[in-house]
């Protein structure tokens, strides 16, 4: 049997990260992404995403946060208030309370928002670039989290994805392992507690990021995966008991940073967005009836996208994608078609190596606003929706120094989406409740 809501509420749910730096900056790992193997940067990224898919399911995601189960993205930041395209002028003190901190992975990037016992409440799941395990805080009706959990994996878990793969009701996780060329899938108790026999699944090198999603129509989540140094796709059938076949590889463009499933078309199956971090790229491969994927087509998107993300920002039905680039500072928005395809990008300024992009309702308009951690600055830029796919000018939050990723949703159920950021190097995440006026 299939829990509906976990089908439409995180089918597309990821979070992923990249240790590799975007070509043309000099972060901490001294610039590009030739480095083989990995390691320099612990950390450059995450992001998280989702919204977008319920289009898998048949539904548009919907910009709101509230419904509980959704894990929407967003942004936030700290302190900064009152200018004018504030999500939040009227207040004096600006749209989040204080940040309240959790300890997680040093090289923190990936977080999800979900409810993974089902009491109503999300709860927190972090990737980590430099370690093992997964870590998961369960969310509290106040908002507030328990200390974190810790679930081993086989090996730097920089992309994380959910879904109900044994078809139990509860959300399962995968991790994308970026040191072992491994996806892991962890089985959930449903009670925020995963089963021990973890299972890894051979994917492509430097795997990054992952997604899940029904690929072939026969009702069973499938997994897909992000390969850098393959630069490939890998797709994983599911068989609805939790078990995986046998990965497909699938060419997109040059060093593919991150994936997401949407079912862009609106044919019942699940497609695919990838970000290629070397193309300056989006590659869409469209399922087939018949199994597998047409030939990708591509959209030219920022410098080096980091990031892919999706939703109905403009509410006409159609799925639409975002990218985010941390060389070019800004989001790509690609609005969709009834046919599945893209129209051509067009670029939003975000701040100093904007890292990740979250589409999620802040200001509580019904529209679509969108987060983005900006890792070079500190800062969270807020771009509010105008709700036909244009954004205004970013207002920015201060956040911990190095943000890289963000997941977003109503933690303490009032009815205004909140929002998760991962600070690299802290090894925190700082969780903002909004206090946008309803
Ligand atoms: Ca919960
Ligand atoms: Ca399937
Ligand atoms: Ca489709
Ligand atoms: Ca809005």
């Amino acid at each position: 049997m299939k829990s509906w809501w976990v089908v439409v509420g995180v089918l597309a749910a990821i979070g992923c990260g990249s240790d590799k730096e975007p070509k043309g900056t000099n972060g901490n790992g001294g610039g590009g992404d030739v480095s083989a193997g990995g390691g320099s940067d612990p950390g450059a990224a995450g992001g998280m995403s989702a919204a977008g898919d319920a289009a898998s399911a048949g539904a548009s995601a919907a910009p709101g946060g509230a419904g509980g189960q959704r894990a929407a993205a967003g942004t936030g930041g700290g302190m900064s208030g009152g200018t004018s395209g504030d999500p939040c002028s009227t207040t004096s003190q600006g749209a989040f309370e204080e940040p309240v901190s959790y300890t997680v992975g040093n090289a923190a990037g990936p977080i999800l928002a979900v409810d993974l016992d089902a009491d109503g409440h999300l709860d927190l799941v972090a990737g980590d670039g430099s370690s093992k395990p997964i870590r998961v805080l369960m969310g509290k009706a106040d908002g507030r989290f328990t200390p974190a959990d810790e679930y081993p994996t086989t090996e730097n878990p920089i992309g994380i994805a959910v879904g109900d793969l044994d078809e139990d009701g509860h959300p399962d996780l995968v991790a994308a392992n970026s040191g072992t060329a491994l996806v892991t899938v962890l089985l959930a108790n449903g009670d925020g507690t995963f089963k021990s026999n973890a299972a890894d699944y051979t994917v492509g090198t430097y795997v990054n990021c992952t997604t899940t999603g029904d690929f072939n129509g026969d009702g069973h989540l499938d997994v897909a995966a992000s390969n850098y140094y393959s630069d490939n796709v890998s797709v994983l059938l599911g068989n609805g008991d939790g078990t995986l076949k046998t990965s497909v590889a699938y060419e997109v463009g040059r060093k593919p940073q991150a994936v997401t499933a949407v079912d862009l078309n609106r044919d019942g199956l699940a497609d695919l967005a990838v970000a290629n971090g070397d193309s300056n790229t989006l590659s869409v491969l469209i399922a087939k009836v018949s199994g597998g994927f047409a030939d990708p087509v591509d959209r030219a998107v920022g410098t080096s996208p980091w990031w892919v993300a999706s939703a109905d920002l403009d509410s006409d039905g159609s799925p639409d994608v975002l990218t985010v680039s941390p060389v070019s500072d800004n989001v790509s928005v690609l609005l969709g078609s009834a046919s599945g395809s893209l129209q051509a990008a067009k670029a939003y300024k975000a701040g100093s190596r904007a890292y990740a992009v979250a589409p999620v309702d802040l200001d509580g308009d019904g529209k679509f606003d969108l987060a983005v951690p900006n890792r070079g600055i500190g800062t969270l830029s807020v771009l509010v929706g105008k709700g036909d796919g244009s954004f205004k000018a970013p207002v920015t939050h201060a956040v911990c120094e190095t943000p890289t990723s963000v997941a977003a949703g109503d933690f303490n159920g009032d009815g205004r989406n909140d929002l998760a950021v991962t600070c690299q190097g802290d090894g925190v995440v700082q969780v903002l409740l909004n206090r946008c006026p309803k």
